[in-house]
């Protein structure tokens, strides 16, 4: 089965996403998640001015052989723009594989493991007690699984702190808007939102939270283990992932679960972080770590370390990736959890679906292929606009972390 063409497809149905549509000469085609937040057409012109030539006639089904064709040939490995390019062709040929045998994609990787992805929404509130409402709000829904993020008295707006409460989105402005830090308010308030959690509703629910790598090592040990009174089912990018090693010291102060792993892109980000035991969750995605070729392989590494996954799944990640992930993740032994951050109805509109929302779990369905479309005229009805994410700063001006 020979590729025949690909192109990219760029649509901003309330925000952007890009997607590789590949045809092969059987009528059969796959798509792949492409989107990168804030650098989008980087990877446009990655796929179209440097992959998309070197992948017609190649025959479709040789998927780790054309992964590795991007991957090793290139010469210039990783990277975001590179693995998410890798990723949209990786995803799209898994699609089509499995078009072609007519399975839903879960059937190639080896079946069901489990009858549902259990997956963790986004409260958030600007006090404590909007937060604890919004908390609220998600367990009436039916979610097991809740991130909650609160406004932080003294700081005029906080990171996951949202406008519209259902379809949160940081990049909201054609130039990076500037937000204001304090470490020490931060880290007083927190803890007090978790206390109020559990004395609101119990233990029957698994709480999250993102700290968006805003921490020293010492002071994400601090905050880990002020936590540890509420359980949390993990903190998230607690330090910046670049230097691995700065793990150790959080390890060890708490007892609070860890997971990073958003911004990786490859299993070499992750690779002293899992054999060390620093992390207890892997949040590798689709689109952004290499495709499921690759994501399967940190997986497994991670399973030998009792590392379990829990993939990126905010708005920014398109359908398109949701639909793999949810095959990935009905399928992979060492599941955690699979965060999920409602797209809206126009962009569900534009990548008609099958999967579904019930009891706290979302459910691939059984369509052939990962279960994603995409409609393609009306995809064009939305054109591209810039958008940032934020940048942060400290109060007295020196640039932080966002
Ligand atoms: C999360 C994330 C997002 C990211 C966003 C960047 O845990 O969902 O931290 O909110 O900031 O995906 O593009
Ligand atoms: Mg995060």
């Amino acid at each position: 089965m020979k590729i025949v063409s690909a192109k990219v497809i760029v649509t901003c149905p309330g925000r952007n996403f890009v997607t590789l549509k590949i045809q092969t000469d059987q009528g059969i085609y796959g798509i792949g998640d492409a989107t990168l937040n804030g650098r989008e057409l980087s990877v446009v012109s990655y796929l179209q001015d440097h992959v998309i030539p070197c992948l017609i006639g190649r025959d479709a089904h040789q998927i780790e052989d054309i992964w590795q064709y991007l991957y090793r040939g290139a010469y210039w490995r990783r990277g975001p723009v590179t693995m998410s390019a890798i990723a949209a062709v990786d995803t799209a040929l898994w699609d089509i594989k499995a078009k072609a045998a007519n399975m839903p994609l879960y059937q190639l990787l080896g079946g069901r493991s489990r009858e549902g992805v259990l997956v963790y929404g986004h409260a958030n509130g600007k006090d404590i007690a909007e937060t604890v409402d919004e908390v609220g709000k998600y367990i009436d829904m039916g979610y097991k699984a809740i991130r909650a993020q609160s406004g932080v008295p003294g700081l005029a707006s906080t990171y996951g702190v949202a406008g519209d409460k259902m379809f949160y989105e940081p990049a909201d402005a054609a130039l990076p808007t500037e937000n204001v830090w304090s470490t020490p308010k931060y880290l007083t308030h927190t803890p007090k939102l978790f206390e109020k959690l559990r004395d609101t509703y119990g233990d029957g629910h698994e709480f999250l939270h993102d700290v968006h790598h805003r921490l020293t090592p010492i002071e994400a040990a601090r905050l880990g283990k002020s936590l540890e009174p509420y359980r949390l089912f993990w903190m998230e990018d607690a330090v910046p992932g670049e230097n691995q090693e700065a793990f150790r010291i959080v390890r060890q102060h708490t007892v609070t679960p860890i997971a990073i792993g958003e911004v990786f892109n490859t299993i070499w980000d992750a690779k002293t972080l899992i054999q060390e035991h620093l992390i207890d969750y892997i949040r590798t995605t689709v689109v952004h770590a290499g495709g499921i070729t690759h994501l399967r392989r940190i997986a497994d590494f991670a399973a030998l370390h009792h590392v379990r996954t829990g993939s990126h799944g905010a708005t920014d990640l398109s359908p398109v990736c949701m639909g793999a992930a949810l095959h990935f993740d009905i399928w992979v032994p060492n599941f955690g959890i699979q965060e999920y951050m409602r797209h809206t109805e126009e962009t569900d509109a534009v990548f008609p679906h099958d999967y579904k929302f019930e009891n706290g779990y979302l459910i691939p369905g059984d369509t052939p292929g990962h279960g994603v479309d995409i409609d393609e005229e009306l995809a064009a009805k939305y054109e591209y606009k810039p958008a940032y994410l934020p940048v942060n700063r400290l109060e007295d001006g020196t640039l932080w972390h966002w």
